[in-house]
């Protein structure tokens, strides 16, 4: 016990945890911080907290160390010299060239390996290492982490079966700082207050539609048509004729808030059919959403957009664009909505975390852009539109991969959900469409609570 106090206090000394007021990733306001990165500047602290992490765990059942980035990468380093557990990296992102590996070094399928994390909060990054570790095809079983703040994190990793040992607990630190004097009754006082109003577990709401910060009128008028229909499908229709676009339009369409297309599939496409459609979207009460996923230039867009034989800009409420060409190239869409994709579906797909946030950084800074495509929770200030959905299959075999209604209500609080498969291709796309409709409403509805 004096050796950890002794410690805690020389790591106190070094500027590891900080109190005042702070404001967190979360935008919650939080008196303490708490930084570890400072412990690698000093070589004797580095290597006394190491050795008591190595003896948290059963040292002869481990193959393989790996730090989560960054701060945890000098500490998983120590503990492998001093063990002689091979170290291996992971990256925070994939470096674009070379292997393009996200973890580095030597190892192999089937390898136990043990993951090193300084201050354990949600666990949610945690969760995302261990999710790049696995699939690598490694095994995790033993956590280390230096700090639990003591919200929800360690509870969310022993549900999905993870042994977590941690070395200190924040409520344990606070009573060895006021111990010794390093903080007074009242600083103690409010901390332990803020900690005990913290949920323990992890508590993220996601916010009604009503309450989205939309300002864009398409996004506005989506929001609507889905509060009055209790819909959040957006329906893809990739079939290849007129004839069987109108048919599904007519049939689908009371249950729908948006239809996508990819006009060009369609063999006929004709101006004629492009008013009967636009007259069933009126009649019926749904956007026109095509998904031409723009990825040029701003210029060349533009002609795409408004020239040729589509003339989107004539008649589609909202069209999808990459991001890639940067923030000036998408608004050459106004006023038509943009729905930007920020992450695909498929197997292989290059959006990994780095290109995820760089693509939403786009396309929060455009005024037109008022959704994302995209397989993880986004920030309100966008809608969230996910496609890969289907009840019944996995995926396809050709990369497409499938999750329940359910899954992405709940995980990604996703708001609208894109289905096309699932639903044209059903034997009767009417019943299929209330059930998506259906399904769907109820997991947005539960995702509430
Ligand atoms: P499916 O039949 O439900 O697999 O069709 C999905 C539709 O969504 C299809 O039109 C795709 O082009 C579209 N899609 C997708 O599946 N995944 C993505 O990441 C993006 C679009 Br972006």
């Amino acid at each position: 016990m004096q050796a950890k106090e002794d410690f805690l206090l020389k790591a106190y000394e070094l500027g590891i945890i900080k109190f005042g007021s702070f404001t967190l990733k979360s935008g919650i306001e939080s008196p303490f911080y708490v930084d570890l990165r400072p412990l690698a500047s000093s070589p004797h602290h580095l290597k006394t907290l190491s050795h008591n992490l190595l003896q948290l765990v059963d040292e002869k059942s481990l193959e393989l160390i790996c730090g989560v980035p960054y701060a945890a990468l000098p500490m998983a380093t120590t503990m492998s010299l001093e063990s002689g557990v091979p170290l291996i990296i992971k990256r925070k992102e994939n470096k674009g060239y070379g292997t393009k590996r996200m973890l580095e070094g030597v190892y192999q399928k089937g390898q136990n390996c043990l993951l090193v994390e300084d201050v354990i909060t949600s666990g949610k990054s945690l969760v995302e290492t261990i999710d790049e570790v696995e699939k690598e095809g490694l095994k995790v079983t033993d956590i280390v982490v230096v700090l639990d703040r003591e919200q929800g994190g360690i509870e969310r990793l022993e549900k999905k079966g993870y042994r977590v040992s941690t070395l200190f607990t924040i409520n344990e630190v606070i009573d060895i700082l006021h111990k010794y004097h390093r903080l007074d009754a009242e600083e103690v006082k409010e901390v332990k207050s803020f900690l005990n109003e913290s949920p323990t577990a992890p508590t993220r709401k996601r916010t009604r539609l009503e309450d989205k910060e939309i300002q864009h009128p398409v996004g506005r008028n989506m929001i609507d048509i889905a509060l009055r229909k209790k819909s959040n499908l957006i329906a893809s229709a990739d079939v290849v004729s007129s004839m069987e676009l109108l048919k599904l339009a007519n049939e689908i369409g009371d249950k729908i808030v948006a239809l996508k297309l990819h006009s060009d599939i369609i063999v006929d496409f004709t101006w004629d059919m492009v008013t009967e459609l636009r007259s069933i979207a009126r009649e019926k009460d749904f956007l026109l959403f095509e998904d031409r996923k723009f990825a040029d230039i701003g210029n060349t867009q533009e002609l795409q957009f408004k020239q040729g034989i589509y003339r989107f800009a004539d008649w589609v409420d909202m069209i999808t664009a990459h991001t890639i060409a940067g923030e000036k190239s998408l608004r050459v869409f106004e006023p038509t909505g943009v729905v930007a994709i920020v992450e695909m579906s498929s197997e292989g797909t290059l959006t990994d975390n780095y290109y995820v946030t760089q693509s939403l950084n786009v396309a929060q800074k455009s005024p037109n852009v008022f959704a994302a495509v995209a397989q993880r929770q986004v920030s309100d200030d966008l809608l969230l539109f996910t496609p890969g959905v289907n009840l019944e299959m996995k995926g396809d075999n050709k990369g497409q991969q499938y999750k329940t209604p359910k899954k992405v209500f709940n995980d990604y609080f996703t708001d609208f959900i894109i289905v096309g498969r699932g639903i044209y291709k059903a034997n009767d796309p009417v019943v299929a469409a209330e059930e998506y409709r259906k399904q769907g409403w109820e997991a947005y509805q539960d995702s509430l609570k």
